[in-house]
């Protein structure tokens, strides 16, 4: 028998390629055997147990996966096992991620707030932390990069701006991530999600592409999830671009997804728990926030969508 079937030990998908896995694994799992030649981390190309594909399970990138039968010449292996998530992102799919930075560039492609606020309502909606991460600041004026700054304070979020061409804001974002296990780049095409990867770790070269000047979106270079370690055991997972994202239909819900909705709900409630917050009787919400406008379409939306099926069950 090889002696290496013996061996089993936990890792992480960094990246799905085809019908593999890759994996990557800390060198100390494999105590005992002659590890010298290999670097600290080591990524394994892996296929499932047939009875993970029985059971109809996906893993995603960021599952923490049990792996067997390690044939570490040939940097292979076999996923036995799957670990519970902590949380899951759907869009881009990743699993245990502990913070969404969400780029949004001032300029090239121009800022689009119901854009924005359909990536901070995804990550709201998988109750992981956001933060927005606004690139290529060299292009506006500072007085205009504090109106943005003040923007996204009154939405109740923090943001970090960067610059790549300059790499105004790098220390700040570099500090953050490095106290985070996990967090995904996410936003939409072309706003400098590859070259903020690029510029963190140099050796990598990732593929990026200018914004097309016609259509002034990205060109949707990224094409897979890959995650990436940054030190200190924290990774970072570049992304596909998408530009709208959908926002999850949950009526009743909706409004918790907005910190200027919640930071009210602490102190006030409506006379009805279930409230929608637009003309109903009772109501005593403050509506005078820049966001309720794309609350309120948003709301009218789903209420839209949900009207044939009402109607056809009562
Ligand atoms: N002026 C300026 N340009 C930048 C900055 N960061 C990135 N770019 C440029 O923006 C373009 C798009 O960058 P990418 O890194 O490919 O963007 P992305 O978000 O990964 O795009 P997708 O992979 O399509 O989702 C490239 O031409 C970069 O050189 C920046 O800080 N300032
Ligand atoms: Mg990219
Ligand atoms: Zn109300």
């Amino acid at each position: 028998m090889n002696k290496n079937n013996s061996i089993s030990c936990r890792g992480i998908v960094v990246a799905l390629k085809a019908n593999f896995l890759i994996v990557e694994i800390n060198h100390q799992h494999f105590e005992g055997y002659c590890l010298d030649q290999f670097s600290e981390k080591i990524r394994l190309l892996c296929k499932r147990r047939s009875k993970l594909d029985y059971q109809g399970f996906v893993i995603h990138v960021g599952d923490i996966v049990l792996v067997e039968s390690i044939d570490y010449k040939n940097k292979r292996a076999i996923i036995a096992g799957v670990e519970s998530r902590i949380s899951f992102l759907k869009r881009p799919a990743v699993a245990n991620v502990t913070l969404i930075a969400i780029c949004i560039s001032v300029e090239h492609p121009s800022f689009d707030s119901e854009q924005t606020s359909r990536f901070l309502i995804t990550a709201e909606s998988a109750n992981i932390k956001p933060l927005i991460i606004l690139t290529k600041i060299d292009l506006i004026k500072q007085t205009d990069l504090n109106l943005y700054i003040q923007k996204f304070k009154s939405w109740g979020y923090d943001s970090v701006p960067v610059s790549m061409k300059n790499l105004q804001g790098m220390d700040l974002l570099i500090e953050r991530f490095r106290e985070t296990r996990l967090t995904v780049l996410a936003g939409p095409s072309g706003v400098g999600k590859t070259s903020l990867i690029n510029q963190l770790i140099p050796t990598l070269s990732l593929p990026t592409s200018s914004v097309s000047k016609k259509l002034r979106r990205g060109k949707h270079t990224t094409r897979h999830v890959e995650l990436f370690s940054i030190g200190d055991g924290s990774l970072l997972a570049d992304t596909p671009g998408f530009n709208r994202p959908e926002i999850v239909n949950d009526i009743s819900g909706f409004a918790g997804l907005f910190p200027e909705f919640r930071a009210q709900f602490t102190h006030s409630k409506c006379k009805f728990r279930n409230c929608l917050h637009r003309d109903e009787p009772g109501c005593v919400v403050d509506k005078d926030f820049e966001r309720y406008s794309f609350y309120r379409e948003s709301i009218e939306e789903m209420i839209k969508s949900h009207l044939p099926y009402q109607e056809g069950s009562v």
